[in-house]
Formats: C-alpha cells, structure tokens, sequence
C-alpha cells in the first residue's frame, strides 16, 4: 500500500486506539503514528490538539486536513476510503453492513459503556463494587457469548471492523486482570483471533500491559488511602 499522508494521534492503552492501530495494518495502510504523552504531559489537553479535536480523545486522525475522532466512525472512515482492496472490512451490501453497525452500537452503547460504569468507579474513585452495574457487564458478556456460539465472527463468517472493535474492548478486561474464561464462546474467540491476525500482538500487548501496571497502582494506592 503507498502513502496516505494520514496523521494517527494514539496512545497505546487505549482499546479504541488499539482498534484503529489494529484496523490500519489489517488494511495495509502506511500512516504516520503519532504517541501523545497523555499521563504526564497531557499532549491531548494542549492547545493544537484540542485545535483539532475539542473532545481531546484518542484516536483522532488528520487524513489531509480532514480531522475525525471516534475509533468505530475512524475504522468506517478508513475502510470506506482506502479498503477497496478488502471491504468485507466493513460491506458495502446494506444487510451486511447493517449487521457490522449492529455490533459496533452494541459495543459502544452496551459492552463498552458497561465496562466503564462498572470498573471505572473503582479504578478512579476506589469505589465498592456496584452490583447492578456488574450484574449490567456480565449480562453484556454473556450477550456477547450468544452472538458467538452461532456465528464464528461477531457479525457473521468473515472478520469485520465489528471484531476488531469488540476485540480491543474485550481484552481491555486483561489489564483488568478479568477472566472470561467462564464465556466458553466468547474466550473461544478471543484466542482464535489473537492467532488469526499476525499483527495482533504488535497492536495490543505493550498497551495492554501498561495498562494493567495503571490499574494495579491505581487499586493498590486506593486500598492504602482507605486505611
Ligand atoms: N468512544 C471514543 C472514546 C475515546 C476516549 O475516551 N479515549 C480516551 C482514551 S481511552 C481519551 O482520549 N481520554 C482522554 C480525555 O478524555 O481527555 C472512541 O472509541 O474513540
């Protein structure tokens, strides 16, 4: 693939950078990747950031002075305009695609917002756990778990930017230190796909990790400020 002259602002924790860095190598695409030190310089609230996007999130992307944020919108942005060459990324029949939306919407509005209202409480605020919120994940999971004892992607035979979605969220719970071995299709799935994309590791682990080290400092530092 050449050039695109397209500009990816990441940092490597995030499940939805972790999407759309996934997303850009299953494509092929030749970007340039640009970190932000959001955790001591905090690059993402400085003024040429928020310049670009006010919502100061990563990712954020600047394809040629077009400048867009939202990993799932990112990885429909990308496949639409550079995956013609593999656009079962993200099908441009309507059924198809609507079953791709589908799962994205599930995991932003369900999966995803759940993860965060249960664990972010807890992580940020050293807060108990809350047993409607948990009760709300679990149940999310184990939706998840029925999409998958049927379908071998999340929305149907091929790999979509669906998975690369739910992936990145769902192995957000590794940094977590979160089991999903009880979701038999689900953790199934999990490790299938880590096999099946060569560039999965390139694109998750060091992330992950970092992100584990954060939240064990994080439930450490809350427990000690409770004594
Ligand atoms: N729904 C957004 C979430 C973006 C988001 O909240 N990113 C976090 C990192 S995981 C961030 O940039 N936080 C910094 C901030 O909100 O100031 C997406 O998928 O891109």
């Amino acid at each position: 693939m050449s050039w695109t002259g397209l500009e990816v602002y990441y940092t490597p924790g995030s499940p939805g950078c972790r999407a759309v860095l996934m997303c850009i190598r299953e494509l092929e695409l030749e970007v340039e990747l640009i970190k932000l030190d959001m955790y001591q310089k905090y690059e993402h609230k400085k003024p040429w950031f928020i310049r670009m996007n006010p919502q100061h999130t990563v990712p954020t992307i600047n394809d040629n002075g077009f400048i867009l944020w939202e990993s799932r919108a990112i990885m429909q942005y990308l496949v639409s305009k550079y995956g013609s060459h593999k656009n079962s990324l993200y099908p441009t029949e309507p059924m198809a695609r609507a079953a791709v939306d589908k799962i994205l919407f599930f995991d932003i509005g369900t999966l995803y917002k759940s993860l965060v209202d249960y664990f972010h409480p807890q992580l940020m605020s050293g807060e108990e756990p809350d047993e409607r919120k948990g009760n709300a994940f679990k149940q999310s999971l184990d939706y998840l778990d029925q999409f998958l004892e049927t379908s071998r992607y999340v929305a149907g035979d091929t790999l979509t930017i669906a998975d690369i979605s739910v992936l990145a969220s769902v192995t957000q719970l590794e940094g977590m230190d979160y089991r999903i071995t009880s979701y038999a299709h689900l953790y199934k799935w999990v490790e299938r796909l880590k096999k099946e994309l060569p560039y999965y590791d390139d694109c998750n682990t060091a992330g992950i990790e970092t992100f584990r080290t954060w939240t064990r400092n994080q439930r450490l530092s809350k427990k000690l400020g409770s004594k």
